[in-house]
């Protein structure tokens, strides 16, 4: 076994990696030091899971039924922080203004680049506003605002396309990204809504790196009727999936989804794991997996983009899903990691109910946030 490397070293070559003033660290990604704050747990209901480590599967939010907010009431509440953060500073901006000048732009720049929408996007975004200037079309605060809306919905809707699922059999779904971030959560939200619509999914659990990881899959599994390929605590990653991928072959499975673990020490270490993974699911089921879908915490913000940075290099990232846009008022991060990276955002999460995640669409999520 090759020492590990030092943690002062990883951290520089992350830093240099990813060139933003706060970086994504590996090296402390651990069960100890998760990357955000995990959410606050709503408090279980044991008769729904028994035997089943409750306390590690929130229950979905009981909904009032007279009340159930819309699909859309339920993504704009979800999106209230960055909608606060970023339209209402730019409404106290723009709102009532007669005219619109350089230094209006500015100051929208600095908004822009505070919420997380990030510096290349935004200095492109201002770039495109001053242009529309100088033809004359920002007349007011108005349109301006109008005018940023249908540019960041352009940049959104560019790169955007939903995961079409159903072309392969067993259609093998990767899941990867740093611990905390909501993968588990986000399979096992996937999977319930895939076996409702009639799928027959097999999950497996590819984190063997603590048994609850795989306890915390078997209780998702168990809610929607899916069965979990699971090792012991420990075990090679590698050899689940290549259980995994006989078994999906075997049962005709439609999809197969894989849990992997994100508390890897070092990029090299990383770098193994995931070429080793896609090898064994490569030979097992050729031309799988079909999507890399990279899980990224929202809250963790220029983060994010450092995480991109690092997966698209060690496992070819196909697509990204943003959890937790409910908690954080840094949702302009969807603009800037799917701008950046060209690539596509397919799901994001703003709750911890399985309706709360979401398919991402450019059109819903740019109304969402400037819709008053
Ligand atoms: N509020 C909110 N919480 C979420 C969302 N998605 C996931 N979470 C919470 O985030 C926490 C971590 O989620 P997990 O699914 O365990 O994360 P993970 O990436 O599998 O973590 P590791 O297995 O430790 O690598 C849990 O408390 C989830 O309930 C979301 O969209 N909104
Ligand atoms: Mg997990």
């Amino acid at each position: 076994m090759e020492p590990q490397e030092k943690k002062g070293f990883f951290r520089g070559l992350v830093d240099k990696l990813s060139g933003v003033e706060k970086t994504v660290d590996i090296s402390e990604v651990s069960p100890e030091a998760p990357v955000s704050e995990p959410a606050p747990v709503p408090e279980p209901v044991p008769e729904l899971v028994p035997e089943l480590v409750p306390e590690l599967v929130p229950e979905p939010p009981v909904q009032e039924k007279t009340t159930k907010p819309s699909f859309f009431e339920r993504l704009k509440s979800g999106l209230k922080k960055t909608k606060d953060g970023l339209v209402g500073r730019i409404d106290a901006l723009v709102l009532g203004k007669k005219t619109i000048d350089a230094d209006t732009l500015e100051e929208l720049e600095e908004i822009l680049i505070t919420s997380d929408i990030g510096v290349k996007t935004t200095v492109e975004l201002i770039r495109t506003l001053e242009q529309r200037l100088g033809r004359n079309e920002l007349k007011n605060g108005e349109a301006l605002r109008s005018a940023l809306k249908e540019e960041i919905m352009a940049r959104l809707t560019a790169h955007h396309q939903p995961l079409a699922i159903g072309g392969q059999k067993p259609f093998v779904l990767l899941v990867i990204g740093v611990n905390g971030v909501g993968k588990t959560t986000t399979i096992g939200k996937l999977a319930s809504r895939f076996s409702a619509s009639g799928s027959k999914v097999l999950l497996a659990a590819a984190d063997t790196f603590r048994a609850a990881a795989a306890e915390q899959l078997i209780a998702w599994g168990n809610r929607s009727g899916v069965e979990v390929i699971r090792h012991k605590e420990g075990a090679d990653p590698s050899a689940v999936v290549f259980d995994a991928c006989k078994a999906a072959v075997a049962r005709g499975v439609d999809i197969l989804i894989i849990d992997t673990a994100g508390r890897l020490h070092t990029k090299v270490n990383l770098m193994e794991e995931m070429k080793k993974i896609r090898r064994v699911i490569d030979r097992e089921i050729p031309g799988a997996p079909h999507e890399t879908l990279l899980v990224l915490d929202a809250a963790t913000g220029q983060n994010a983009v450092s995480q991109v940075r690092l997966f698209k290099e060690a496992a070819g990232v196909t697509g990204l899903a943003l959890t937790k846009l409910d908690g954080t008022a840094k949702g302009g991060i969807v603009v800037a990691v799917s701008h950046e990276f060209a690539l596509p955002v397919r799901y994001i999460g703003v709750g911890e109910s399985i309706e709360d995640l979401r398919d991402f669409d450019p059109q819903e999520f740019a109304d969402a946030l400037f819709q008053a």
